[in-house]
């Protein structure tokens, strides 16, 4: 019998993040049939299970994990349109599985993390704002196969864009300003977050 990697027993490492320079990392990514087969179903569990481990310190130091709060499928490889997320924030633990997600609408005003933004396929830091919309409306589908629309503002936003983004094959750093990577677009209605 054939056994797919990213099955129920298999834990996911830096080893098998792709890395910048992965050609799948700038592609635009294939669309999942619908409903999801048990593989995709079983891939997106092992992927959120990485992020929870990731942000476990005793976990991410037994694997040597980097933290992360979101993973698209092509970041280990997958040529399928569908991607995770994992905040924990001041209103409890928010866990995303998300399969074809298309931003439906969004905010004309935008945020930026004053920090930047980092990335598990970029091993270095890059300095400089990350412009993104304040809030967005987006329309996936669950691994339960159901058609869902989700409303989301502020660093989950943020999270969500970075992610699309990726399946996209729009790495973070194509939104900083290559002449200044402090300088924010004009004429827009852009604050830090
Ligand atoms: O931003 C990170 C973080 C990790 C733990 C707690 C709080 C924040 C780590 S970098 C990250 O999660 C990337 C993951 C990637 F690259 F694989 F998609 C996603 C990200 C989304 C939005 C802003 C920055 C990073
Ligand atoms: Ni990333």
């Amino acid at each position: 019998m054939i056994m797919t990697k990213f099955n129920p027993n298999y834990i996911i490492t830096m080893k098998d993040i792709v890395r910048e320079g992965d050609p799948i990392l700038r592609k635009v990514i294939d669309e999942v049939s619908l409903p999801p087969s048990k593989d995709d179903k079983e891939t997106l569990q092992c992927m959120l299970q990485f992020l929870k481990n990731s942000q476990d310190p005793q976990l991410a130091a037994k694997y040597k994990l980097r933290s992360g709060v979101g993973l698209s499928a092509n970041q280990i490889g997958l040529n399928k349109r569908m991607f995770v997320a994992y905040i924990v924030d001041e209103k409890g633990e928010h866990e995303y599985m998300l399969i074809n997600p298309k931003i439906v609408s969004h905010s004309v005003s935008m945020i930026y993390l004053p920090q930047g933004e980092g990335c598990l396929s970029v091993d270095r830091q890059e300095i400089g704002y990350v412009p993104r919309y304040e809030r967005i409306r987006v329309k996936a589908w669950n691994e339960d196969g159901n058609e869902v629309m989700i409303k989301l503002s502020g660093y989950q936003a943020i999270v969500f864009q970075h992610e699309i983004d990726h399946l996209n094959g729009i790495m973070f750093y194509d939104h900083i300003n290559s002449e200044n990577p402090l300088q924010l677009p004009e004429n827009v209605d852009i604050k830090s977050l």
